[in-house]
């Protein structure tokens, strides 16, 4: 592995702590009921959403699951409306509609999320092979669980993909469970790699948690995108640290043993980032420094959200689908 510069690696444990600042404080605030969007935390994906987005710019778009608050404040930086649309409220950032499960911030590049497995696949695939058409550079990443693997939109997306040969990048976040289910009960298959790797695509592989280690994969996949005109695909394993979808532990449900958890929290994403910091000779003082600033940010934006008017009932029917009748 090449050495990540200080800059860049500062950027990584930026976004790796904000990530966790932020979901610290949704779990802090969310037994009080004042959110009322159902969360899928994003702790033990830290990882991936950082070195991913790290390698992306800014006008380099993606798309994702209901589980993407690191996929939102990796690639938007942003926290007022983020908070404020977990509130519900007016000044959220789809105006209190969206919740923690469809975000968006197209400014930014974050083109959408949803809560139906796989359904932005296709979307992804869509908006890659626009970008081809006109021509603009744009490389556009979709962010899926294993689970969407078993979708049919999945293959689809996949072949239309490689046949067409559009600038996305897949990324495959695979936790090992669905909800509960584990991959024994749920894989026809042996090797998902394997099988995309029989398509016209750049296929990578890792299970490390170190957000050097995926920000230099992810360089890669996104250079080979460029070089072979293929999609790339990334195959990351990680660890969800809490229930599948609230802010509590689940290890008592009996589907998963919590020493499993014990031996994914010694590499922790962000215990190594910081790690690497200190080995490149940045002080622990500055270090703390940073995660006081994130923290600060995180309170300030939360305190704005608590404070924020709820939605005008004219709003109501703005902006969304529905059928009068
Ligand atoms: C089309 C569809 N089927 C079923 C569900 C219910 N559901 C929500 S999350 C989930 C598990 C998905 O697992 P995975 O894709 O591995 O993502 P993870 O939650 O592990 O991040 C299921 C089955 C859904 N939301 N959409």
């Amino acid at each position: 592995m090449k050495a990540v510069s200080k800059k860049i690696a500062i950027e990584l444990y930026k976004k790796v702590y904000l990530i966790r600042s932020a979901e610290r404080g949704i779990i802090n605030n969310y037994k009080r009921n004042v959110m009322k969007s159902p969360m899928h935390m994003s702790m033990g994906e830290e990882a991936i959403i950082a070195g991913v987005c790290q390698a992306l710019r800014r006008q380099d778009q993606a798309l994702g699951t209901y589980r993407s608050h690191g996929l939102y404040l990796a690639k938007t930086g942003e926290t007022d409306g983020f908070f404020a649309e977990m509130y519900g409220k007016a000044s959220g950032n789809a105006g209190g509609k969206a919740g923690s499960m469809f975000l968006s911030r197209p400014s930014a590049g974050l083109v959408g999320v949803s809560a139906v497995v796989a359904t932005t696949i296709p979307v992804a695939a869509g908006v890659a092979y626009a970008n081809k058409v006109k021509r603009n550079g744009k490389i556009t990443t979709v962010f899926f669980g294993d689970g969407a693997i078993e979708e049919g939109a999945f293959w689809e997306s996949l072949n239309f993909a490689c046949l067409k040969k559009v600038p996305l990048l897949f990324v495959c976040e695979d936790n090992g469970f669905a909800i509960h289910a584990g991959e024994a009960a749920r894989h026809g298959y042996k090797s998902i790699a394997d099988i995309v790797g029989k398509f016209e695509s750049n296929v990578f592989t890792s299970s490390s948690t170190d957000p050097e280690v995926i920000f230099e994969i992810a360089t890669k996949a996104i250079n080979m995108i460029k070089k072979t005109k293929k999609p790339s695909f990334l195959h990351l394993k990680y660890y969800r640290y809490l229930e599948h979808v609230g802010v509590g532990e689940d290890f008592a449900v009996g589907y998963r043993p919590k020493s499993e958890f014990k031996k994914w929290m010694k590499a922790d994403p962000m215990k190594l980032m910081r790690g690497n910091l200190l080995k490149k000779g940045i002080r622990e003082e500055a270090i703390m420094q940073l995660e006081k600033i994130i923290d600060k940010k995180v309170e300030r934006s939360i305190s704005l959200a608590e404070n924020a008017p709820d939605p005008a009932k004219s709003e109501l029917y703005k902006n969304v689908f529905y059928e009068k009748g």
